[in-house]
């Protein structure tokens, strides 16, 4: 089983206007549509797609609670999300235009979470949670919700042994460093604000936290990323396609990561869907949408290349 964590839910409204979005105009609005938001839960919509056994977990506020379950049901996703009573769900507004330069996203703080329910999502971790399973804690925190809680989220599933993702930023990132993870995948900016006290160069840096971490994926956009596992290390080259929304991209990123690691594939398997179903994922529209055979089609479009001292290029 794999357990997403998504501590800070989001419904996304998924605003498309006309043209291209500009500053002190009139941006008209084409279409408005609801999307599942959170990083965890879009990670569950991937592995559900897979077909992996998955089940997210996390809060949900009661406000708009039949406005977020009808979404969960349209999108297939197995929860346990714990209810916070006179709360409601944030809103990510994103914004996309025709000038298929990326998305926009402009996202609510999220609402508080009780302790109670703080408590009812540890002993779930306890019951539940055995050393066969994979867990992956993604998005943003909630509110008042502090680096201890989360770290005892961490705490627990370690003691648990099972394999852990991470899918943070800022303070939570580098506590989920910290505690020695199994997975983490900043963006660049987040890798850099990571290494911010670490004067060797930016790669050097990379394959230092894969001593402590299993898998560390840098993304780079548009880029591609840097893969590193052991001694393993990959600069990845992504197909060129056409964009219409990149939000999500990163996080079918993980989910397909996951999902095949979860099938025991080997790295550069691993890479190639996660790659490929990025890729897809940006060439639609709303903010969850991946096609696997599209992805499987982009496979030849990929260049994986080995770093170190046997550099080659291996597709
Ligand atoms: O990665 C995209 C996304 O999952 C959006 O759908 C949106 O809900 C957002 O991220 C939430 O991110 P945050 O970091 O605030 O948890």
């Amino acid at each position: 089983m794999i357990y997403t964590i998504t501590l800070n839910p989001a419904i996304d409204r998924l605003i498309k206007v006309r043209g291209s979005l500009t500053k002190k105009k009139t941006n008209r609005v084409n279409n408005t549509e609801f999307d599942l938001g959170g990083k965890g839960l879009h990670v569950s919509h991937v592995l559900t797609k897979f077909r992996i056994e998955n089940q997210a977990l996390g809060f949900i506020g009661e406000n708009n609670l039949e406005q977020m379950k009808k979404i969960l049901e349209i999108k297939e996703i197995n929860h346990q999300l714990f209810v916070e009573k006179g709360a409601s769900t944030r809103e990510c507004i994103v914004i996309v235009d025709d000038s298929h330069n990326g998305s926009m996203m402009v996202t609510e703080d999220g609402f508080h979470v009780s302790d109670e329910n703080h408590q009812l999502l540890i002993d779930f971790i306890q019951q539940q949670v055995t050393s066969k399973d994979m867990a992956i804690i993604a998005g943003s925190l909630p509110p008042d919700y502090t680096l201890q809680k989360l770290k005892e989220i961490m705490r627990m599933l370690k003691k648990k042994g099972c394999f852990i993702g991470c899918d943070l930023s800022g303070e939570a990132l580098t506590a989920a460093v910290e505690m020695e993870v199994d997975f983490i995948k900043p963006n660049q900016f987040e890798a850099e604000e990571l290494f911010a006290n670490q004067e060797s160069h930016f790669v050097d840096n990379i394959r230092k936290l894969a001593k402590k971490i299993a898998y560390v994926v840098v993304s780079l956009g548009k880029d591609g990323s840097y893969v590193v596992h052991g001694e393993e290390m990959y600069r990845v080259l992504p197909p060129q396609i056409k964009e219409r929304n990149d939000t999500g991209a990163g996080d079918v990123f993980v989910g397909a990561f996951l999902a095949q690691l979860a099938k025991g594939a080997d790295l550069q398997t691993v890479i190639r869907y996660a790659t490929g179903c990025s890729a897809s994922k940006v060439t639609k529209s709303d903010c969850t949408s991946f096609d696997i055979h599209e992805a499987e089609g982009f496979f030849n479009e990929i260049t994986i290349f080995q770093m170190g001292e046997n550099q080659h290029v291996i597709s």
